[in-house]
């Protein structure tokens, strides 16, 4: 039989009425702890922080939506990535794209490092990820598209050189979401999402996961699953009963919001690169953009984030950003509403000034989280400010 749709898995899978009741929506059990019969003697839950019942019912359903058997929910999206973190060691090696969200940088250089896990930031291609190796790269972390320059990595062939050399390859699907990108199903090992951005998608919410397929640490005697099971528990970061069914709440709408967002992107886009106050536009669906053909192999669909840069230097900017009215300056991104945001000075503050000119993270660098309203309210937003600057 023909598998369900993602627009059917978003409303039903992992999701049954409620054995007790019959309610059709998953109750939030809002409980830290769970009567014992007898020492030891329970239904299979004796502490909230080990396990849920809201939460296994939202994990059973993520593992659906990205095509993995296993998904393990944490309470944001960084306390999701610095659990795959604890899955190295002291002297081992990590190789991240040099471009990507401030807080995923801070974390591998001023937490992992000082304990010993050295990343290589590079810009990241087969040639390149080929030449950072070591014999003790033990992880390959890269987001697809990048935040904020959305650059396009080929996730199977980074995969692959992963493979090969043993290490595990985490690919942070963040931007895309599931209904737009699968990485596991380009030989990914690991995907992680911070659900704070489309998967949630109501901006209400901190909260991140970890999904894939059940398989053996090459470096290590446990699997995949025991080991992050074990650090979810242990190093606590869970998120609350009632998080968790708000993410349930948002996920059922995922696919409708998503095909909305790349509509409205795509009109965005495009009224921007024909704008003469824009020096350039990135947005992987344009043909502009140098990763526009391997976006369009890997990816169903460009989703809704997009970047500019208008003619203008730095005191301009903020004024710009200010002058908005319907694109809220905030940080953040994946909720309906339009968002607008400095990476320089917001996002991506905790990248030192001499690594983001490295990157292209200029002063007049803005980046766009495009909503779900109408397009042309946000293009008419846009060209009220830009006839300021
Ligand atoms: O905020 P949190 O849920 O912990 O997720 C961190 C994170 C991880 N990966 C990507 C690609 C992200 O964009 C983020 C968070 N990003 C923002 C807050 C932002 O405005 O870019």
């Amino acid at each position: 039989m023909r598998p369900p749709d993602f627009e059917t898995l978003a409303v039903h899978a992992g999701i049954e009425p409620d054995p007790l009741t019959g309610a059709v929506m998953t109750p939030i059990y809002q409980t830290s702890t769970y009567a014992q019969s007898a020492p030891g003697e329970h239904k299979g839950y004796d502490y909230s922080r080990s396990d849920n019942p809201t939460r296994t019912v939202l994990q059973a359903q993520l593992a659906a939506l990205e095509g993995g058997s296993r998904a393990l929910v944490y309470a944001s999206g960084l306390a999701a990535t610095d659990c795959v973190l604890n899955l190295l060691r002291s002297g081992d090696h990590v190789i991240a794209s040099d471009d990507l969200y401030g807080g995923t940088f801070r974390l591998l250089e001023y937490v992992a490092k000082p304990r010993g896990i050295e990343t290589s930031f590079i810009a990241m291609n087969e040639a390149s990820v080929r030449a950072a190796l070591k014999p003790n790269t033990r992880l390959v972390w890269f987001e697809s598209p990048t935040n904020p320059l959305l650059k396009v990595i080929d996730i199977e062939a980074v995969a692959r050189i992963a493979s090969e050399h043993g290490a595990l390859c985490a690919v942070d699907n963040t931007f895309l979401s599931p209904y737009f990108q699968n990485p596991l199903k380009l030989g990914a090992h690991l995907v992680m999402h911070s659900m704070t951005k489309y998967i949630n998608g109501h901006s209400d919410v901190i909260m991140g996961c970890l999904i894939f397929n059940d398989r053996p640490i090459p470096w290590a005697d446990k699997g995949l699953y025991e080991r992050l099971k074990f650090l979810q528990n242990a190093v606590g970061g869970v998120p609350a009963p009632m998080d968790c069914f708000l993410a349930l709440r948002g996920i059922k709408t995922l696919a409708l919001r998503m095909k909305r967002h790349e509509e409205n992107a795509l009109q965005v886009a495009a009224w921007l690169e024909a704008h003469p106050k824009i020096e350039r536009v990135i947005y992987p669906g344009l043909a502009s953009h140098p990763g526009h053909a391997l976006a369009c192999r890997q990816a169903r669909g460009h989703g809704g984030m997009l970047s500019f840069f208008p003619r203008a230097k730095l005191p301009q900017v903020p004024c710009f950003l200010s002058d908005l009215k319907l694109f809220t300056l905030a940080e953040s991104l994946g909720g309906v509403e339009s968002l607008i945001e400095h990476p320089a000075i917001m996002t991506h503050a905790s990248i030192p000034p001499e690594r983001r000119a490295e990157i292209g993270i200029t002063d007049n660098l803005i980046r766009c989280s495009v909503g779900i309203e109408s397009a042309r309210d946000l293009i008419d937003d846009l060209d009220r400010a830009l006839a300021k600057i």
